[in-house]
């Protein structure tokens, strides 16, 4: 299996870490997103980042978090309850409006509510939803140096105690 990926990019830890937490082994391959090389158009036609190719080509972060929890559905990401499930599809499908496009605003120096957005980040629902969401409050903290609330400080304290959170918390940092 490889990983075509980029350190510093989000999209790609929800994919990192979910092959850590499945105890999935895999090849890295680095992309520059400065200088992206033509053999990721061809596996993406958009270009960008994660995209893992075990014998089948796929992009795109959420799908891609869907097929390994499907693929390995050992150690699961996803609760049991068909609801909950849904639920927890659903803030993930709602992460534009939940956090990403104000985290972008935030980045570019554009007026944004990012700080209205982590005080009120539904966080804790499930680890599927948490995986999904980590690498932007971990970026925030550590890049942006962005004051998290007390919930989500306490929430990552949490999470980072899980090897594979932990280690992006370290990548982060040697960024
Ligand atoms: N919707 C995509 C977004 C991935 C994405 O935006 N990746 C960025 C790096 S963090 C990228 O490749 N950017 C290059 C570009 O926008 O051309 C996903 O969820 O995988």
């Amino acid at each position: 299996m490889k990983l075509y990926d980029a350190a510093r990019c989000p999209y790609c830890a929800r994919v990192r870490i979910v092959l850590a937490e499945k105890g999935i082994e895999y090849d890295t391959v680095e992309i520059d997103l400065r200088d992206r090389p033509q053999s990721i158009y061809e596996l993406n036609p958009s270009g960008k980042v994660p995209v893992l190719d075990d014998g089948f080509v796929l992009p795109e972060s959420v799908v891609i978090m869907e097929y390994l929890e499907e693929q390995y559905p050992e150690a699961p990401l996803l609760p049991s309850d068909p609801r909950r499930r849904a639920d927890a599809r659903l803030l993930v499908h709602r992460f534009d409006e939940l956090l990403g496009r104000d985290y972008y605003a935030f980045r570019r120096g554009d007026a944004n509510r990012l700080s209205d957005r982590l005080a009120e980040l539904p966080v804790g629902a499930s680890l599927y939803t948490d995986v999904a969401y980590v690498a932007w409050i971990v970026r925030a903290r550590e890049m942006l140096d962005v004051d998290l609330p007390p919930h989500l400080e306490t929430w990552l304290g949490d999470l980072s105690r899980r090897p594979s959170v932990g280690r992006e918390l370290e990548l982060v940092a040697a960024l």
